[in-house]
């Protein structure tokens, strides 16, 4: 779809046209203005371009990783305004995650790892769930590339619903992404430690003791949450598998990881051992992994063994049951993206200026005709040449691809600082294989996106260029910088191409987002208030105990104190609490609003509790009155005139 791109056109001829009316008529306001600003016709295009008046929404909506931050950012595309974040793996008090509430609690507890507290997480990759290879706007994945680690969001609330840790791994990067229907969302590892990394053994073993995997999680879409006792996990060799894709349609029942350090350098470079950076990068080749993941599922049923608690194909059982291939793939490549209707895979190599393209089809045909080659544990290596379908020259350090409407690629240069648009061979595009067009982009480009670019059914139009580096865009706000998102048109419409242009950046002043997808608004149905008062995010649903209006109170039991509160402007009820030091303290809040946007927050200073009860949301907080003295706790969030009124004494008694 790319019907907004003629209107764009139209609003702009029209501005040009009333510039020109009025410039006629004695100069114009919007002339003087660009003047006075000197911005160029161009300049005066992009705005045009991007500008999005007040109350109109924007057609898509980007779901951001937040990177290192360990958050996700939704924003809206073309406007490139941030429309939220959304605290994943990290506490954020704005939304009262991780600030005492006992649901946010249950989700950030279930992703600690070996019993310690884990609070941040670098997040790269979300995945939206799919359809049928289309996005259905229900929900969306991230990983935890530090900690190997899986979030599930619900796109009703945009809040994290389950953190599930992978028992094998203590990284990941080869997620999330997920299968067409999202029955699997794929996490495959990177750095290769013994399975699980928690059972130690010396480095000096590790082409016998470390293993790479990918972990397969099975998603209930009834439950909306991942299953762990029905998901598996592959053992690989202890290669590091990079970024994974899924295939569809011609495809679907396979997926595609990249992988590097085939060498199994392991570094030690104090020891005079080469650096990892050389050690990794010394053969020309790396493995492509092709695993047929509809067979694995099956397999996995009789013959996965249990490691610490979870099922792991071995590598001696994915061979012997023909699970898993590799082909060779140009030195240390990065994306692996399959093109829309399966029949390819586009794989970037960092060091290597080519995207090279492999055939579905000739992979299957490969398998077929079989192979005598292996790998050192074995593995069936298919040729090269009889897999590949193209090599394309795009330019320095080519990294991540995604795809438009009428039969292109774009790929970001990370060295060249560009992205290169290029057309599909197949039956995609009549140009056949072939760079088009690039365009420089500032700075060190890492991901990049296209509406709905890696689904069956791409849009086209824009381009979200991920620059890792921003140097001089922006006010330097200190040594530490902004990254910086820029939209790009990508110069074709309905079979016209003409050159792509940077319209707009945006600086991302919060971590350092890896990966984006963008999905159309229209898809995306969120609630406008919580469907019930009483209302529990975590189970989704009504709590049976929260408060409810006219049942507020407090009982003591011993020294156990349950209080049911409710809020709605501009008051608490009740408004004093009054305990004994040492009490166990059990506290229902629930907000009786039923109007969009009136959300209270629950702020109770110095017991580091923190709530954001959005219009009918019900939380409950436990802790132990353990400090003494006169609190005064408020509503934090600016909710009427007599906001500041909004609040409540908590007086907890010291013994006589
Ligand atoms: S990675 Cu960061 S630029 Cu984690 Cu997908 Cu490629
Ligand atoms: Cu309620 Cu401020």
């Amino acid at each position: 779809m790319n019907r907004s791109k003629p209107m764009t056109a139209v609003v702009l001829v029209l501005t040009l046209t009333l510039v020109a009316m009025s410039c006629s008529g004695g100069g114009s306001e919007v002339d003087s203005i660009a003047k006075e600003r000197g911005l160029s016709q161009e300049d005066i295009e992009n705005a045009v371009s991007t500008y999005t008046p007040s109350g109109e929404h924007d057609p898509y909506i980007m779901i951001s990783s937040g990177g290192h931050g360990g958050q996700l950012f939704v924003i809206g595309v073309p406007s490139m305004r941030l429309l939220r974040s959304v605290g994943v793996f990290t506490p954020e008090p704005w939304q009262g995650w991780g600030y005492g509430g006992e649901a946010s609690a249950a989700v950030l507890d279930a992703g600690n790892v070996e019993g310690k507290e884990v609070r941040w997480g670098d997040t790269h990759h979300p995945a939206l769930s799919e359809t049928k290879g289309e996005y259905d706007g229900q929900m969306v994945f991230i990983n935890d590339k530090a900690n190997a680690r899986m979030a599930v969001v619900d796109l009703r609330d945009f809040e994290t619903k389950q953190i599930v840790k992978n028992p094998l791994a203590i990284n990941d990067h080869g997620g999330a992404f997920v299968t067409p229907d999202t029955e699997w969302v794929l996490e495959g590892g990177t750095y290769a430690t013994p399975l699980p990394w928690s059972s130690y053994a010396p480095i000096s073993e590790y082409q016998s003791q470390y293993r790479g995997m990918i972990t397969f999680w099975k998603f209930d879409r009834e439950a909306r949450r991942i299953i762990p006792e029905q998901s598996f996990a592959m053992e690989l060799p202890p290669y590091w598998q990079d970024l994974c894709d899924a295939g569809k349609l011609e495809s679907e029942g396979w997926v595609f990881c990249n992988s590097f350090n085939t060498e199994m350098a392991t570094g030690g470079i104090e020891q005079g051992n080469p650096p990892f950076e050389a050690g990794v990068s010394e053969n020309d080749m790396d493995y492509l992994h092709a695993i047929n993941l509809k067979k694995a599922a099956e397999v996995a049923q009789t013959q996965a063994q249990d490691v610490n608690g979870f099922k792991v194909l071995p590598l001696s059982a994915s061979i012997q049951e023909g699970l898993l291939y590799f082909m060779p793939e140009p030195k240390s490549p990065h994306g692996a993206d399959v093109t829309p209707k399966g029949d390819f895979i586009v794989v970037a190599g960092k060091l290597d200026p080519h995207v090279t393209i492999y055939s579905f089809e000739k992979i299957q045909a490969a398998i077929e005709k079989g192979t005598d080659e292996k790998d050192q544990f074995g593995v069936p290596v298919l040729d090269f040449d009889a897999t590949k379908e193209a090599q394309v020259e795009l330019g320095l350090g080519p990294l991540h691809t995604q795809f438009d409407n009428e039969g292109h690629a774009y790929t970001s240069l990370f060295l060249d600082s560009a992205v290169a648009r290029w057309s599909l061979g197949g039956d995609y595009h009549d140009e056949g294989w072939e760079l088009e067009n690039s365009v420089p982009v500032q700075y060190n480009i890492g991901h990049i996106s296209t509406p709905e670019g890696d689904t069956v059914s791409p849009d086209g139009q824009y381009v979200v260029a991920l620059n890792k580096w921003s140097i001089d865009r922006f006010f330097p706000t200190g040594p530490l910088l902004p990254q910086n998102f820029q939209l790009i048109d990508n110069g074709v419409s309905e079979g016209q191409e003409e050159d792509m242009r940077v319209m707009y950046d945006m600086p991302i002043g919060n971590g350092e987002p890896h990966s984006v997808q963008i999905i159309k608004a229209d898809k995306l149905d969120p609630f406008e208030i919580y469907p019930e008062v009483g209302w529990d995010p975590g189970t989704m649903a009504v709590n049976p105990n929260a408060a409810k209006a006219g049942e507020e109170r407090i009982e003591r039991n011993g020294n156990n104190v349950e209080i049911w509160s409710t809020a709605i402007r501009s008051h608490f009820n009740p408004e004093h609490v009054q305990v004994q030091q040492g009490d166990n303290v059990t506290w229902h809040i629930t907000n009786l609003e039923q109007s969009q946007d009136a959300t209270h927050g629950f702020s109770l200073p110095g017991y580091n509790i923190q709530l954001s009860l959005e219009p009918g949301e019900a939380e409950t907080i436990r802790f132990v009155a353990d400090k003494p003295g006169i609190f005064t706790w408020y509503c934090s969030e600016f909710c009427s005139a007599l906001h500041l009124e909004m609040m409540g004494y908590f007086m907890v008694q010291p013994p006589a």
